[in-house]
């Protein structure tokens, strides 16, 4: 079942449920690698988010900012791999929603604990608001915030459950987001514990 959240934002309902074993497989390999880590803000908070990434650009945070680096910082080498199959297993997710030709060069991994939240923003640290989002759910239920082009407009909310994907672009690709802190019982799989897997062009495209 495929849900409008916007006029070019859609929720596939449980589309990755039956990938969750080669995802979560893939997810401890990159962490192995490149250990998930919270991360400082700008403003030096830490965010009760741990993070890591694959691809050729990692998302990173730190005094100097927001930005996609070739590099992971707490190991001075690149970030592990993107698996082929990740990479065309979200372009298929996209051209679903009708973006079709995406070609993400980073994978960001949130690892949410009970309490954890991602406050309201925007994701604009990539090169090319032309290219879409691909978001993959995993373990807890999550209570999705989902606003409005500005900050002040009213944020509905929506759940996303194991195996829920989210693809935005276009008309929603700037539209403002978030994750209300993690409660709940824990999932089978996962314990108490959320993953998202966020597929993004970082980088020029080709
Ligand atoms: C997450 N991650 O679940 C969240 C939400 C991030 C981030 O927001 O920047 O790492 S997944 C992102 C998402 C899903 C569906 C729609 C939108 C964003 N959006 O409208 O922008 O860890
Ligand atoms: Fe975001």
């Amino acid at each position: 079942p495929r849900l409008a959240l916007g006029r070019q934002a859609w929720l596939l309902r449980g589309r990755a449920a039956g990938r969750a074993d080669a995802l979560l497989a893939c997810i401890a390999e990159v962490a192995g690698q490149a250990p998930l880590r919270s991360l400082l803000t700008p403003g030096g908070r830490r965010m009760s988010v741990e993070t890591s990434s694959c691809g050729a650009l990692g998302w990173t945070s730190g005094p100097g900012g927001y930005r996609y680096q070739p590099i992971d910082p707490a190991r001075g080498l690149p970030w592990p791999a993107m698996p082929g199959w990740l990479h065309d297993f979200a372009a298929e997710l996209a051209a679903e929603a009708g973006f079709a030709g995406f070609s993400p060069d980073s994978c960001l991994i949130n690892r949410y604990r009970p309490g954890a939240r991602m406050a309201l923003h925007q994701d604009r640290d990539e090169r090319d608001f032309g290219q879409p989002i691909v978001s993959i759910s995993l373990g807890m239920t999550a209570r999705f915030l989902w606003g409005g082009l500005r900050r002040q407009d009213k944020a509905g909310q929506v759940a996303l459950f194991h195996g829920d994907v989210v693809v935005w672009g276009g008309a929603d690709r700037l539209r403002f987001h978030g994750i209300a802190p993690l409660a709940g019982p824990p999932h089978p799989l996962l314990g108490s514990e959320r993953i998202n897997l966020t597929l993004r062009r970082a980088g020029p495209t080709a």
